[in-house]
Parts: structure tokens; sequence; C-alpha cells
């Protein structure tokens, strides 16, 4: 306490000395001084790799829930095992009334230990039912974990999905149940290989009936995939850990085995999925080449792109900047996007491959319609007629001119920055 106190002193004094002395051009220095520093470039400018923070991509969003409890509404019992001994607790979900009510937003709200919010299904949706629960994230996330925190008991049998596309497609990214072969036609905890690391696995864990309450499921995207320390050079797990959509499917329902005799009326009650929280750990999908995510003018989750790139996921080059083509960022290389260079005669340009490659992968642009009568690759000479005016000071509009051959000289100047520069200056 003492030691912030000091440093915020000493900081006052600091700007009062240097306000003192330089005026306002203080003020605006010590307003650059606190002004965080963009994570896409180092001290002196270069790119470098950034990356947006860690969230909980569920949070506050919508789930859209194929049944929950409360319409019109019904009874639910909560059973309660002491030793040997199990007892039935009797509720009523009601929609209609804020203290009885489960609605999906309790999945994604604040999560209170003290005070749970459980979303809740209609009792019994026994398989072949099921019920889904769907999270759109809005964009691509590279998702870390999918997590449930129960409030029934973990289903039997339960499936994640992901989509990429939107929802129009979607693929398996995790099944949990006590009979794979039998309900996923997957085996029990398979290997997973260098060969197989976009596969689905299935595996008996979590899903025990107990605890009866307060279960957790957490998958784990990346865990026990072999490529996973070496992240950025994978770009198949990079594509598995990526989502636009999550959906969970509840397949089957854990029974004590007794809704099946006479008095099952009964005891179906006591049969419901509950969750009190879903989380999706992961990182707005930008490629290496932002370090956060804001909504766009249509309201849409985009990155902000640095690094010359664009699009929603920064997984292009902006225009002008084709020079090379689009890379994701590393850890070692930032791998920006690059310009065209065109001496300042054309707005246009696109990428040659061939080029590229003859280049030594250093350069590939090729400038389009070259304007103020010059032509080339990099519009770095005169079309044919025209000349250099060597008549007046260079200017890059003036550049070369319709004229008597003689009179003036064709402007053979290579792109060279220098020239470039001296162009800018007239
Ligand atoms: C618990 O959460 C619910 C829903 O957000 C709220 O209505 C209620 O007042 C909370 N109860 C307590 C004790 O904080
Ligand atoms: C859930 O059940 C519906 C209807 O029975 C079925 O069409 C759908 O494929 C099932 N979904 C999953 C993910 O199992
Ligand atoms: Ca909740």
């Amino acid at each position: 306490m003492i030691r912030i106190s000091e440093v915020w002193v000493t900081s006052v004094a600091i700007s009062l000395v240097v306000k003192g002395a330089l005026g306002g051009y203080g003020m605006s220095m010590f307003a650059a001084q606190s002004s965080p520093p963009d994570p896409c470039y180092d001290e002196n400018g270069n790119p470098r790799r950034c990356i947006p923070d860690f969230v909980n991509s569920a949070f506050g969003k919508d789930v859209r829930v194929s049944s929950t409890c409360g319409t019109p509404a019904s009874r639910y019992c909560v059973v309660t095992e002491k030793g040997e001994e199990r007892t039935r607790d009797c509720h009523t979900c009601d929609a209609g009334d804020p203290k009885k009510t489960h609605p999906p937003a309790y999945l994604t709200d604040l999560n209170n230990p003290h005070n749970l919010t459980c979303w809740q299904s209609e009792n019994y949706v026994q398989y072949p039912q099921n019920v889904t629960l769907t999270l759109s994230l809005g964009k691509k996330f590279e998702v870390t974990y999918v997590s449930l925190q129960f409030c029934s008991p973990r289903p039997e049998s339960m499936a994640i999905f992901k989509s990429m596309d939107y929802g129009k497609s979607w693929v398996p990214f995790q099944f949990y149940s006590t009979q794979c072969k039998k309900m996923y036609n997957k085996q029990n905890k398979a290997a997973i290989t260098k060969q197989n690391e976009q596969e689905a696995i299935c595996t008996d864990s979590h899903t025990d009936m107990h605890p009866l309450t307060g279960g957790l499921i957490a998958f784990s995207t990346l865990d026990g995939r072999p490529s996973a320390h070496d992240f950025d050079n994978s770009p198949v797990l990079q594509d598995w850990v990526t989502a636009t959509d999550i959906k969970v499917a509840f397949s089957r329902l854990h029974t004590f085995g007794d809704e099946n005799e006479d008095d099952s009326e009964l005891a179906r009650d006591s049969y419901f999925y509950a969750v009190s929280d879903l989380q999706v750990g992961g990182r707005c999908k930008c490629n290496g080449h932002a370090s956060k995510c804001v909504k766009d003018r249509e309201g849409n989750l985009v990155c902000e792109c640095k690094h010359n790139t664009a699009g929603p996921e920064c997984d292009r080059c902006k225009p002008f900047h084709y020079d090379r083509p689009w890379q994701r960022a590393t850890a070692r290389e930032a791998n920006e996007c690059v310009a065209c260079h065109c001496n300042l005669h054309a707005r246009r340009c696109r990428f040659n491959m061939e080029l590229y490659k003859l280049s030594g992968r250093r350069s590939g642009g090729v400038c389009l319609n070259c304007r103020h009568n010059t032509a080339g690759r990099h519009c770095h000479y005169c079309k044919e007629g025209f000349f250099r005016d060597m008549s007046k000071a260079i200017s890059h509009r003036r550049a070369c001119k319709g004229t008597v051959p003689g009179l003036g000289v064709c402007w053979t100047h290579m792109q060279s920055h220098k020239h470039q520069h001296k162009m800018k200056q007239v």
C-alpha cells in the first residue's frame, strides 16, 4: 500500500516537472508514455506475432437449446443419497416464475459458486431422443477447452461437436460414454497418433453417475495430441482447434434402473439434464496478426488486423500488399504482408508465383494499370513512345511524357527506395 502511493507521488512529481519545463509538449509526452505499446510490433517498430487474450468465448452468449423445462410448469425431483438411502426432493420448474425458471441464459451467465444458476431440460428426454445445446461464437476461434459443470448427474453418453462454417456442417470433437462402441461406434480411449490427430475419440472417463450434482466434464482440445507441443508448425492441429460454433448433444441419461417399474411416472421426473455453466475457452483466431477482436460496423466480431493483413481472421493480405504470399505469423517470424513496389505509379497489383519463385521467394508483386505513361512490372520504365521528361524535376506525375526522341531520355529508373523518396519530396 505504501509502495503504491510512493510510485504515484513520484509519477505525479515527474509529470509536474516535465510540464513545468516543456509546457504543453510535456503533457503530450506524458500521454504518449502512458499509452500501451502495440503488442504486434516490438520496441523498434518491427512486426512480431501477436495474439488476442484468452477468454471464455461462451460468456454472455445465447445458447440454442432443444429442450427446457417450465413451459408448462412441471415437477422435477432431485435425488440425494446418504449411504444406501435415497431421498427425492421435489420442486417445480416454471418458466413464468423468476424464482423457479431454468432458462438457457443460465448456461453462460456469471458463474457464482455461492448462487449457481442452472439451465434444465424437460424430464426424461431419453435415448434415442437427445437434448442439444448449440452455441455460435460469431467468428472463428481457436478453442482450447469446452467444459460443462452439471447440476444434475452427468450424462451416460454425450458428444461435443464443432462447426467451422457457421453451423452448416459439424464434425465431432469428443465423445463421452460408458459404452463407446454401442453408442458412437468408437473404441474406448483409442490412441491418437500423428496419423489421426484430427479424430474425435470416445472415453468412459467422467461418465459416472456420481457425483449426483456438481460433476464436471472438461474437454481439452490438444490434450494427448502428439503435435500439440509444436502447434506453430502443425496446420492439422491449427485446423482441429478452429471453430465458429460448438454443439453439445446429451444422448443418454443415467438412471438408477427404476424408470421401467410400474410406478414409472413417479421415477421419470428425477431424470433430466441440468447444467450450471458452459464454457468455451480459447482465443479469437487472428493467425498471429492481431492482438484483439472488435465489433465492426455491422456488429460482427472481427480481428483488428495488423501487419498489412485483412479479413475477419487476418487471413489475407490487404490490398496492394501482395509482394509475397500470405502466411500465419509464428513465434519466430511475423510473416507480415509486403506492399508491391510500383514507384507510386500504380494503386493495384497482383501476386505472381512464378516470379516469386524466380526471385528466390523474395518478391512476387506485379503492378497493374501503371499510370503516368509508365509500364513494366514495377511501373519502372516509360510506355512505348513516351520518354522521361528531363525538362522538369522528377515528379511522379510527369515522369514520362510524349515527346520527341532526343529531347528526353527514357526513364529507366529501377524501383529503388531512394528514388521513390525523392519523387515524394517533389
Ligand atoms: C442468485 O441468482 C439469481 C439469478 O441471477 C438472482 O435472481 C438471485 O437474486 C440470486 N440470489 C442470491 C442469494 O444472490
Ligand atoms: C438428436 O436427435 C435428433 C432427433 O431424434 C436427430 O435428428 C439428431 O441427429 C440427434 N443429434 C445428435 C447430435 O445426435
Ligand atoms: Ca449459471
